[in-house]
C-alpha cells in the first residue's frame, strides 16, 4: 500500500503567465514525482472551484499561494504517513477533508495537483509507464491510441472575441499514427499561416492555444478558410481531414438567446444554424453548439444530428457525473470532453469517464487553454483509452510536450491510433 511520505508545492506560471499549482508526492518507498495543473479560460460554471489568492495587487488576484499552502499545510498534515489502498481512498480522503460540494475550501487546484501527483509517484513506485498505471486504474487494456483534435483557428475566449465561436480543429482522419497525422496537420497549418498571410496581410499566432486568430468577419469564414486550408495541403476535406468545431456557445449566451457575431438567434434557430454548419463542412464533431444550461435545445440537436457528428458536452457536462447522468437520460449528448480539474480529482475524472463508455459515448480527453510543460495528460487519454485528445495547436511547447509524448508513446507501445 503506498503511503505519502511528504506533500509540497509550489506556485508556477502557466502559458498566459498566469500562477497555477505544481506538487510534488513523495512516497515511504522513496518513489516521487511532480505534476503542474493546467486552468481553463472559457470555463463552464459547474465547474470545480480554482482557488486564487484574490489580492488584486499581486497577478491580479490570480495568485495561487493560498492554494500551494493548502498542500504544504493541511493536506501534507492530513495525508503523511497515512497508507492509502488505492487512488479512490485518497481521492475520497481529500473530498472529505475539503467538505465542500465544488471543493471551494482547499482549492480544485490543490486537489487535482495531489490526485494525479500521487498518481506518477505510485506509476514510479510500481517502475511502470503513467499510461499502464492509468490503464490499470480504469481496469482496461489499450489497444488504440487517441486520433487527436488540433487546433487550426482561435476565436471566443482564447482570441480576443474578434469572432463569436471559440476554436476550429483539424482532425486527420486518414493517417494511422501519430507520426503521420502530425505531419498532415503541419502541412494543413502551414497552407492556412500562407492564406491567412494574403487574406488579412499578417500572420497571427497570439491565440491561446497557439492557433491563428485572423479578424474573421464570421464563423462561416472561419470554416471556409479552414476548408480552403486542407486544400492548398493538397489534402481532400472530410476524406483526409474533418473539422471539429468549439462553438462554446455559453459565452456568446445572453438572455436566452445566442449572439452570433452581429445575429440574434433564438434556441431552435441556433439549432438551425448548426445543421447548416453540418450540410456545408466537414465536420465530425461539435462541442459546446449550445449553451450550458440549454438542455431542451441540446436535445433538439442531438435527434437532429446524431448520427452523423459527435455531440461534444464540455461546458455542458464539466466532467461532473451528476450531470453526464442528466444528459443521458434527457438524451442531450452523445461525447464527454473531459478534463480533470473539471472535477478536482482522478477518481471522479475516472467515474464520469467510465459512465459516457458505459453509455456508449465517445471520450475526448482535453487540455486547457491555459497549460503547462507538463504531458501527463497524453498518458491519461492513452490509459483511459480517449478516442480523442485535444491540446491545442503544434506551435507552443506547453502544447507539444503532449503530442511529443504521444510520439514517445506511439513508439514504445506500437500501437495505432484508432
Ligand atoms: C475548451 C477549453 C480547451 P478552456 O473550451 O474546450 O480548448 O478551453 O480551457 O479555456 O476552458
Ligand atoms: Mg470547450
Amino acid at each position: 500500500m503506498p503511503t505519502i511520505q511528504r506533500l509540497s508545492a509550489l506556485e508556477i506560471l502557466d502559458s498566459r503567465g498566469r500562477p497555477t499549482v505544481q506538487a510534488t508526492c513523495q512516497l515511504a518507498s522513496g518513489a516521487a514525482a511532480t505534476v503542474s495543473v493546467p486552468s481553463g479560460a472559457s470555463t463552464g460554471t459547474a465547474e470545480a472551484h480554482e482557488l486564487r489568492d484574490g489580492d488584486p495587487q499581486r497577478y491580479r488576484g490570480l495568485g495561487c499561494r493560498k492554494a500551494v499552502q493548502n498542500i504544504r499545510g493541511e493536506l501534507n498534515r492530513a495525508l503523511a504517513n497515512r497508507p492509502f489502498r488505492d487512488q479512490a481512498e485518497l481521492d475520497t480522503a481529500m473530498i472529505d477533508l475539503d467538505g465542500t460540494p465544488n471543493k471551494s475550501r482547499l482549492g480544485a487546484n490543490a486537489l487535482v495537483a495531489v490526485s494525479l501527483a500521487f498518481a506518477r509517484a505510485c506509476a514510479v513506485e510500481q517502475g511502470i509507464p503513467l499510461y499502464r498505471h492509468f490503464a490499470n486504474l480504469i481496469g482496461q487494456p489499450v489497444t488504440a491510441l487517441p486520433r487527436p483534435m488540433i487546433n487550426l483557428f482561435s476565436g471566443g475566449k482564447h482570441a480576443g472575441g474578434q469572432v463569436s465561436i471559440q476554436d476550429v480543429q483539424v482532425m486527420p482522419l486518414s493517417a494511422r499514427t501519430i507520426d503521420d497525422l502530425l505531419a498532415m496537420t503541419y502541412a494543413v497549418f502551414q497552407s492556412a499561416a500562407d492564406l491567412m498571410y494574403r487574406q488579412y496581410g499578417m500572420r497571427l499566432l497570439t491565440a491561446d492555444e497557439g492557433g491563428l486568430a485572423p479578424a474573421f468577419s464570421s464563423a462561416e469564414e472561419m470554416l471556409d478558410l479552414s476548408v480552403q486550408s486542407i486544400r492548398a495541403a493538397g489534402l481532400e476535406p472530410g476524406r483526409d481531414v474533418a473539422l471539429t468545431v468549439d462553438v462554446a456557445a455559453s459565452h456568446f449566451h445572453d438572455a436566452g438567446c445566442y449572439r452570433l457575431g452581429a445575429e440574434i438567434l433564438d434556441g431552435p434557430a441556433m439549432v438551425n444554424r448548426l445543421l447548416s454548419w453540418l450540410d456545408r463542412y466537414p465536420i465530425a464533431s461539435l462541442e459546446d453548439g449550445l449553451a450550458e444550461e440549454d438542455w431542451p435545445h441540446w436535445s433538439m440537436l442531438l435527434s437532429q444530428a446524431g448520427s452523423r457528428t459527435l455531440i461534444l458536452g464540455d461546458d455542458l457536462l464539466c466532467t461532473n457525473p451528476a450531470r453526464i447522468r442528466r444528459a443521458i437520460d434527457s438524451r442531450a449528448a452523445n461525447a464527454l470532453l473531459l478534463k480533470v480539474n473539471q472535477i478536482g480529482t482522478l477518481t471522479e475524472a475516472m467515474e464520469a469517464c467510465t459512465l459516457a463508455k458505459s453509455a456508449g459515448w465517445r471520450v475526448v480527453v482535453s487540455a486547457r487553454s491555459g497549460e503547462t510543460e507538463d504531458n501527463w495528460l497524453a498518458d491519461l487519454a492513452v490509459g483511459w483509452s480517449g478516442d480523442h485528445i485535444k491540446v491545442g495547436s503544434i506551435t507552443q511547447s506547453e502544447r507539444l510536450a503532449k503530442y511529443n509524448r504521444l510520439l514517445a508513446i506511439e513508439v514504445e507501445t506500437r500501437i495505432q491510433v484508432a
